[in-house]
């Protein structure tokens, strides 16, 4: 990739040739969103942070769209070096470091209040600083509210509506799992082939929130959306720690503060977004299912709570479900 004349002065008085003070090359960072969406707006307000609070030495520059590929891709070159930072759902992060299969458990958390709770808490620290023998440096969690199901060929009202249904999955054996309990078959395959496969009919639906249903247009190929609500998993923001050991501690300290400022900011743009998809949605003639009973959904995928944690997994479990639904 060819570098903007800023970044080659930027490179350049990092160097040291230009004898002025030091600027550390921008930190970059990757993102599957489109630039307008809350994790990658939230994502630049780090970036305005820590210019300010550095004087300008640090930045971070946001590759959004997916223009750096998958996010299975984009995190194994991470972990190696090759990439500063990036923000990633946990679902890909789920066969990498066992801990982040915890918050991607169906019907974990029993609110948005009570998810936010959670990763602002003990279980969520654990969780970061779980990656880290993983070669990531877990630094904030962002919201992505709810995931539903949604489909091609008509509404869900219980388990048995989806018996047969291909279903596209993340690349995480837990979904896999987690649909195959529903009745329905998983094929796991990364977020930009979804909607050429529904529209070719390669597969009959899918899941994920408001905000992704809407942008991506997957509401015009499949537009039955029903609220199964099954999945409250975050997404994280991660950076690689070959490129966190480099940094002096007080780059890490404003790096730190940069992500954890960026979190309520991205809150706000996420309650407003999902209120916007729905309404954007609605409107352009979705059938939309309301599903207020989850209980023939939940007795179904029960059994891979144990079928993928280990006794200490389980105890976060516990944790988690003992914790209060907060004020959100
Ligand atoms: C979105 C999430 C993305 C990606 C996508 C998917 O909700 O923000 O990071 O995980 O879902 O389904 O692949």
């Amino acid at each position: 990739m060819p570098f903007t004349r800023r970044e080659f002065a930027l490179g350049l008085a990092g160097s040291g040739l230009l004898g002025c003070t030091p600027v550390e090359r921008p930190l970059w960072s990757a993102d599957t969103h489109p630039r307008d969406y809350p994790t990658v707006l939230a994502q630049e307000h780090m970036a305005g942070r820590l210019r300010e609070m550095s004087g300008g030495r640090l930045d971070i520059r946001v590759y959004p769209g997916g223009q750096l590929g998958a996010e299975r891709d984009t995190l194994e070159i991470t972990m190696f070096g090759g990439l500063d930072l990036n923000r990633v759902n946990l679902a890909p992060l789920n066969p990498i470091a066992p801990a982040t299969l915890v918050p991607a458990l169906p019907f974990l958390f029993r609110s948005i209040a009570h998810m936010r709770r959670a990763m602002d808490g003990a279980p969520g620290r654990k969780i970061l600083a779980s990656l880290e023998a993983h070669g990531l440096k877990g630094l904030c969690f962002y919201d992505s509210g709810a995931r539903s199901f949604y489909n091609t060929r008509g509404p869900i009202h219980l388990p048995e509506d989806m018996a047969g249904l291909k279903i596209r999955v993340q690349n995480s054996d837990l979904y896999v799992a987690l649909v195959e309990a529903l009745g329905a078959d998983a094929t796991p395959m990364s977020f930009g082939e979804v909607y050429q496969a529904l529209v070719q009919g390669v597969i009959d639906g899918a899941e994920n929130n408001w905000p992704s249903y809407d942008s991506t247009r997957h509401f015009e190929a499949a537009p039955y959306y029903s609220t199964t609500e099954h999945v409250m998993a975050p997404e994280v923001l991660v950076m690689s720690m070959r490129r966190w050991r480099r940094l002096p501690d007080e780059d890490r300290a404003l790096i730190e503060q940069a992500a954890r400022e960026s979190v309520p900011v991205m809150r706000a743009l996420w309650d407003a977004r999902v209120e916007a998809a729905r309404e954007r949605v609605v409107a352009a003639g979705i059938t939309l299912t309301t599903i207020s009973d989850k209980r023939p959904f939940q007795a179904r995928v029960a059994p891979v709570y144990e079928q993928y944690l280990n006794p200490s997994l389980l105890e976060l479990v516990d944790e988690i479900a003992a914790m209060e639904d907060g004020d959100g």
